[in-house]
């Protein structure tokens, strides 16, 4: 029998973390999750960049660092469990810029969470920080699992679902003003894998975000995962000819749609990540706000070669990189 869905009222905002190991104790197997001080801070470790700042957090660990999160069995349904903790952190964007971040995990963009379609999900997402956030999940699922209800400090909620249609799903804090929670850090993405896996690939995840420093509606700063500029001084080591397999998601508010482009190749478009036979070549795709798509390519000369938005004022503004293709 499939475990019924949380209504809002049975959904436990009030479990503290206490409760939720209490409820391992008592064999729900909570408790064997990789929880947001264990698997997510692996995650965060330290990185460094160009200016020799030290990083939170590593944007290049991030490109292939995937949370599964626990499988555990509730009347013999399995349940794919994830937990998700936000909490404020200061980031350095630049030698002289100290930016309060608001993290899921403690890393811009938060964990990459994937799950394989039909499987069920649940996110114990916890609030560790003194703004009130939640978490929104794109797909498809019940009106109290949608997280618009903001989640108060040192508050626990569970969002519950089915992975839907392999592809790519957006999550991002809804607590308005939205450009805000979203622009400070709160956003990451789930992949939802096929039942037949995709052929193997180097797998990476880029997520384009924006900042607004000075909060005056304008960015100042854009980055691929989180720091602006990091994969110019780290370019991101792929092999000649490897397949790549690259899951892209555009997570910068207050701009019209961007572009991301390639040098010196194309790549195949899988629209919002989805399977079958349609593909598109080019070397330039639009992406609006949460729009999200896996591009397919392989480099057949070693070489660096830029990748960026064709919009070259956000791409000099940090939100360029590249690729370092070794034979
Ligand atoms: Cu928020």
């Amino acid at each position: 029998m499939a475990p019924k869905p949380l209504s809002d009222r049975e959904c436990p905002d009030r479990w503290s973390r206490r409760r939720l190991l209490s409820l391992a104790a008592a064999g729900l197997g909570v408790g064997a999750l990789a929880g947001p001080l264990g698997g997510a801070l692996a995650r965060s470790r330290s990185g460094s960049d160009g200016e020799g700042l030290t990083l939170p957090f590593d944007p290049t660990a991030g490109l292939r660092t995937y949370n599964h999160g626990t499988v555990i069995r509730e009347n013999g349904v399995p349940i794919r469990v994830f937990e998700v903790q936000a909490r404020s952190l200061t980031v350095p964007l630049r030698r002289a810029t100290r930016f309060k971040a608001w993290t899921l995990d403690g890393s811009i963009p938060g964990p990459n969470l994937r799950a394989r379609t039909g499987e069920r999900i649940r996110v114990i997402f916890h609030n560790g920080d003194s703004t009130s956030h939640s978490l929104h999940f794109h797909g498809i699922h019940a009106a109290a699992m949608d997280g618009i209800q903001p989640v108060l400090f040192n508050k626990t909620k569970i969002y519950e679902f089915e992975a839907g249609a392999a592809g790519l799903y957006p999550y991002h804090c809804h607590v308005a003003p939205v450009t805000r929670h979203v622009g400070k850090g709160l956003f990451g993405l789930l992949i939802v894998d096929p039942i037949q896996p995709r052929a193997a690939a180097d797998e990476l995840v880029l997520v384009m975000g924006g900042y607004d420093l000075k909060n005056t509606g304008h960015n100042d700063l854009y980055a691929f995962n989180g720091i602006p500029h990091h994969f110019m001084e780290h370019p991101i080591e792929i092999r000649q000819n490897q397949l790549v397999r690259l899951y892209l998601l555009n997570m910068v508010e207050l701009e019209a749609p961007l572009t991301f482009h390639i040098h010196a190749n194309s790549f195949e478009i899988l629209r919002q990540g989805a399977t079958g036979e349609f593909r598109e070549r080019s070397d330039v795709v639009t992406l609006g706000v949460a729009e999200r798509h896996i591009l397919e390519f392989r480099y057949p000369f070693p070489g660096r070669y830029m990748f960026h938005p064709h919009q070259d004022q956000i791409a000099e503004k940090g939100c360029m990189g590249l690729f370092e293709v070794v034979a």
